[in-house]
């Protein structure tokens, strides 16, 4: 067990965060401000990447394939990304610090699972890159003698990795560690709500000296910006992305005519599905968990709770009162909620209570901004809030909100809740409740989803597949298929 943190100050107060190109830290040109969403403030400035920086980054990147980098083996590659993870592990502190600044969100999520996330994808991906296999086929050939056919894995070159902002750490990580893993070069952008975990990770990559080139950080927006510019690079082999449905269909567009490799992690609409038959107190915190983490901004999150007709109003009168019960505040506070990311996403999210409200919903709680009385009150903080009674085509229960917000419903049988799990443009997770085994097994077979939970939810081990069908994704990142798409298989065949 790791011992509570220490808590620091954040480590880049009142500082410009450069991004990091060819072994360089960069931080001429423009700059945007990073705001807290615990309290409105300014917390540091950040330098914007440009087109003309994003290319000399993906030039830097490119040079890097073919220098020490792509001589080393994979045992050196990975001996490298285990040292990544032990200096992530000696900074902890500080990386717990800069993403709750960014995100506000609580000390013992920061340091419970996005830092260690961090840390545990360079382990991961460090094993599974030293323990992948080739594969062999032998065959025959009319002279008797044979051939023999391996395979070779090698990179795919220049990759870019963009991730958003509500697990900042993990996500760009997640994708980060695989990259690498596999030999290719990598040109990283966070959000630009969240570039202080980043910036650490970038100061890590030097520490442990990575050649220069083969990981560069590049901060910025989308359209305009360096998420565009480097989207539409010709030089960028391949693009890893993390965010909404709307931008995975902007970048898809900007990478057609260099017809490049996509991976796309994207939104959610999530159900839970909780039958009549399931351990009620498990599930009724399993559902807080589901629909409440990370103030609802997680893509896993639930926001359509179905439950079994007879335990619905039990179920739905305690999870209100679990709702109601958590605590909102600041990082540090003790609380259960953060703030939102922002407050032009609370207002996106109001916008959707109001919805609720107009399309014939009962809101059981929640439903507004709390109020503090103190510098809180110019940060981003919204309640938790469920709601009732809406119709299933309701805006409220088809669109994803991405905030601390469900709507539940009753279902009368089985067929009629993989029905309702079912309908939705999205398709990335589902959790059940049912103390049954059969039709756990039956009804998760079912679920139109890359991920199913049974009695649990992101419960991860990160060997396993993770993505999304319909408009939550293309591909799946996650052990083997991380290690694929970052990899160029060749056949070599040898005439014996
Ligand atoms: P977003 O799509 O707004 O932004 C994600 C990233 O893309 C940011 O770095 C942003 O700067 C960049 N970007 C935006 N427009 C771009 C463009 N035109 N070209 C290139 N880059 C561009 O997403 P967000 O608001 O940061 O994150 C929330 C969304 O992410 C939600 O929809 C959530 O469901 C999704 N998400 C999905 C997963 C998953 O694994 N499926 C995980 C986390 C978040
Ligand atoms: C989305 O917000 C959460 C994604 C989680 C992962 O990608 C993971 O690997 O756990």
């Amino acid at each position: 067990m790791r011992p509570p943190p220490r808590i620091v100050p954040y480590p880049f107060a009142g500082a410009r965060l450069p991004c990091l190109v060819g072994g360089e830290f960069v931080s001429a040109g423009r700059q945007f401000d990073n705001i807290s969403p615990v309290d409105g403030r300014l917390i540091s400035t950040v330098t914007e990447a440009d087109a003309a920086l994003t290319d000399r980054a993906v030039g830097a990147a490119r040079s890097a394939l073919r220098g020490p980098w792509g001589r080393l083996s994979t045992p050196e590659r990975c001996a490298l990304l285990r040292k990544v993870a032990e200096r992530i592990e000696a900074r902890f502190d500080e990386f717990v610090s800069a993403e709750i600044a960014d995100t506000g969100k609580t000390l013992q999520q920061a340091s419970a699972l996005d830092i260690p996330r961090g840390a545990a994808n360079f382990r991961a991906y460090a094993d599974l890159a030293l323990a992948r296999a080739s594969e062999c086929f032998e065959m025959g050939t009319p002279d008797g003698r044979g051939a023999l056919n391996y395979s070779v894995h090698k990179p795919v070159g220049v990759v870019a990795v963009i991730a958003p902002w509500n697990l900042p750490f993990l996500l760009l990580t997640w994708k980060v560690a695989p990259a690498l893993a596999c030999g290719n070069t990598v040109v990283a952008k966070p959000s630009e709500e969240t570039p202080s975990s980043a910036a650490l990770l970038a100061e890590v990559m030097q520490e442990v000296g990575l050649p220069p080139g083969v990981f560069n950080l590049l901060h910025g927006f989308g359209p305009g910006s360096a998420g565009e510019a480097l989207t539409r690079h010709p030089d960028v082999d391949a693009i890893a992305f993390t965010g909404e449905s709307a931008t995975g269909a902007a970048i898809m567009r900007s990478a057609a005519d260099s017809v490049k490799a996509l991976s796309f992690e994207l939104g959610g609409k999530n159900a839970a599905l909780v039958f009549a038959d399931a351990d009620f107190d498990a599930a009724l915190a399993g559902t807080l968990r589901s629909v409440f983490s990370n103030c609802g901004q997680v893509c896993l999150c639930s926001e359509r709770v179905y439950v079994e007709r007879p335990i619905f109003e039990r179920f739905v009168a305690a999870l209100a009162a679990g709702a109601r019960a958590l605590r909102i505040g600041a990082p540090y506070d003790g609380a259960d909620l953060g703030p939102l990311i922002s407050r032009s996403h609370r207002d996106k999210v109001l916008g959707y209570y109001r919805l609720a409200r107009s399309e014939q919903g009962e809101i059981l709680c929640g439903g507004g901004v709390p109020r503090f009385g103190d510098e809180r009150d110019g940060g981003a903080f919204i309640e938790p809030t469920i709601v009732r009674g809406l119709a299933e085509d309701a805006r409220c229960v088809k669109e994803e909100i991405f905030g601390p917000i469900c709507h539940v419903a009753p279902f009368d049988s089985e067929e009629q809740a993989v029905h309702l799990a079912n309908d939705t443009r999205y398709g990335l997770a589902a959790a059940l409740w049912t103390s049954n085994l059969q039709r756990a097994h039956r009804v998760a077979r079912q679920m139109e989803v890359g991920i199913a939970w049974v009695n649990d939810w992101f419960l991860r081990d990160l060997r396993t597949p993770f993505g999304g069908v319909k408009l939550s994704g293309i591909g799946r990142e996650g052990g083997a298929h991380s290690l694929a798409f970052f990899s160029e298989p060749m056949n070599i065949c040898v005439k014996l």
